[in-house]
């Protein structure tokens, strides 16, 4: 059976999308979590001097963390029934990681200048993050009129996005609910959290804030 490891720090951030992956296909890994004086050792040492990385089998080490949790969702069938399905899970995957490069780098890199930090969240939360949930519930809505999961009949890569996506959402805004008013999102949310194997791995991995 194929062996593998997730690398990355003391937080979910980019690699917790890549956990959820393994943890919803029940399949066992070890979560490494580097502290930061580990990583000053291992950095030069990584392919892209970054992390997460998967390692495979004790040998091949890959790096960038949507690439890995595709090929974990391909591997463990979370990737959609045929190539129309995958690529409505890309396009939710590129919707986040566009979200995240444009407006939250900028609400989390501002993090000890609070006025300066409102601001960026009250800009954020009246005009992108309106559009970015208003997207994700048309897609929802699409399949089962939103009352099952993203693609198909079962949990995907998408689902998990959305839900990983939407935790980070919460997490970073502080005093903003991303799901007020938005009950297709908020019903999804929970949908994906009460999969037994999501529901044991949120109550048992480690706390972080991110
Ligand atoms: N596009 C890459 C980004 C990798 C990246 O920037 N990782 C950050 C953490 S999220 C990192 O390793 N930072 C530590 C460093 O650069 O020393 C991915 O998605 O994996």
């Amino acid at each position: 059976m194929v062996q593998y490891k997730i690398t990355y720090f003391d937080s979910r951030g980019g690699a917790e999308l890549c956990r959820l992956v393994l943890k919803a296909a029940k399949v066992d890994f070890v979560d490494e979590r580097l502290t930061g004086e580990e990583w000053a050792k291992r950095k030069e040492g990584m392919p892209l001097q970054a992390l997460p990385v998967l390692t495979i089998d004790g040998s091949q080490v890959i790096c960038q963390s949507a690439a890995i949790a595709r090929y974990l969702a391909k591997e463990n069938g979370l990737m959609g029934a045929n190539n129309l399905e995958a690529l409505r899970i890309d396009e939710v995957m590129e919707m986040f990681s566009e979200m995240v490069q444009r407006e939250l780098i900028k609400i989390y890199m501002v993090k000890d200048n609070e006025e300066e930090r409102n601001k960026l969240v009250k800009t954020f939360v009246e005009g992108p993050m309106k559009k970015y949930l208003t997207f994700l519930e048309m897609r929802l809505k699409e399949n089962k009129d939103g009352n099952g999961f993203l693609v198909g009949d079962k949990l995907s890569l998408g689902d998990l996005a959305i839900y990983d996506g939407l935790s980070l959402l919460t997490a970073l805004l502080v005093n903003v609910d991303p799901f007020e008013g938005r009950s297709l999102l908020e019903e999804h949310q929970s949908r994906v959290g009460s999969v037994p194997e999501i529901a044991e791995w949120v109550s048992t991995r480690p706390k972080t804030k991110f």
